[in-house]
């Protein structure tokens, strides 16, 4: 097992009903760290350049809007196997499929507000972190 880092986003429809703790809970009980942290209001262009692998997709106009139609709260989160591990929590993208317990699951309230996101790849989180953190602001 190896320790890892992996970006996660509590997203606009869970900041609105004010859940950023109770979601960080859910990565703390299960052993990741929050070794970074902060809160901010999404540009279009960033929530483009962010989800461009999409963009070919139906859904990505809408994406954007959501991503950007409130505050996210962006963590680097660290533990073993964090890549993996983090999406294990947040469980499926689709609430309605995802399994109880789970942050979607539990906060979710459609395939597109599905509360959070998860780096898919370590490769994936690598350049995640970097869109959002510098090194400084990552304490290990
Ligand atoms: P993931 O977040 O589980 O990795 P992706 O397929 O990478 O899922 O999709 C990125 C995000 O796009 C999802 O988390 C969700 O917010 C949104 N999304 C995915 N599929 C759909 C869809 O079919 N309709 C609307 N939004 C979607
Ligand atoms: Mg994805």
């Amino acid at each position: 097992m190896a320790t890892e880092r992996t970006l996660s986003i509590i997203k606009p429809d869970a900041t609105a009903r004010n859940l950023t703790g109770k979601i960080i809970a859910y990565f703390e009980q299960q052993n990741l760290r929050v070794i970074a942290q902060k809160r901010l209001q999404l540009s279009r262009r960033q929530a483009r350049e962010f989800y461009i692998v999409h963009k070919a997709r139906p859904f990505y106009d809408e994406l954007v809007e959501y991503m950007v139609s409130g505050p996210v709260s962006v963590q680097v989160l660290e533990g073993e196997n964090a890549v993996l591990r983090n999406r294990e929590i947040m469980g499926a993208t689709d609430p309605a499929k995802a399994t109880p317990g789970t942050i979607r699951k539990d906060f979710g309230e459609s395939i597109e507000r599905n509360s959070a996101h998860g780096s898919d790849s370590l490769e994936n989180a690598k350049n995640e972190i970097r869109f959002f953190f510098s090194d400084m602001e990552i304490v290990g």
